[in-house]
């Protein structure tokens, strides 16, 4: 791996079941050219690798975590406890309670150690990859522009819209 594209974002999640929403992160930071790793880390069942991963973290490179979990979703909170990186949690739906109990574990960080955290499901990891980005952006004019124009069309769509009115 290069410098020029050593991974700058970091995407973890709990489970390949978190798949489906978090390539929805992957999948906004690939639309803007930005280096990226992607794995699974689960904090129950790997809390080994967990720590170490967060630990080898900013040494690496990475500027920013999005960490996905879902149910008692401990992995974004116990990463952001072990590095200064800054972590973007997204809360995924869970089969019971449908990511309420995901969004609960992620947000409800005590005062000091914070995760930036998303809404459920694929916005919230959108979302969280376009935090990233905006991020980013702050030292990297080319991104910026880029991100202006992603918001240019999501503006220019929105004008376009038209109601089905008789
Ligand atoms: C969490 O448990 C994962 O983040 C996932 O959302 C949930 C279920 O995991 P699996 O049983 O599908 O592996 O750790």
């Amino acid at each position: 791996m290069t410098e020029q594209n050593k991974p700058l974002v970091g995407i973890i999640m709990g489970s390949s079941s978190d798949w489906d929403v978090m390539q929805h992160a992957v999948a906004m930071l690939k639309q803007f050219g930005v280096p990226h790793e992607a794995q699974v880390i689960s904090a129950h069942r790997m809390p080994d690798e967990m720590f170490a991963y967060a630990e080898s973290a900013r040494a690496r490179g990475l500027r920013a975590i999005i960490a996905g979990a879902g149910g008692a979703a401990h992995l974004p909170g116990m990463v952001a406890a072990k590095t200064i990186v800054p972590v973007l949690g997204v809360p995924v739906p869970s089969k019971y309670l449908r990511g309420e109990d995901s969004l609960l574990s992620i947000v409800q960080m005590p005062k000091g150690v914070p995760v930036s955290t998303f809404a459920i499901g694929e916005a919230g990891a959108a979302n969280a990859a376009l935090t990233a980005v905006a991020m980013l952006a702050a030292t990297d004019d080319a991104l910026a522009a880029q991100l202006e124009a992603f918001r240019a069309q999501q503006t220019a769509a929105a004008k376009a819209m038209t109601l089905p009115l008789e």
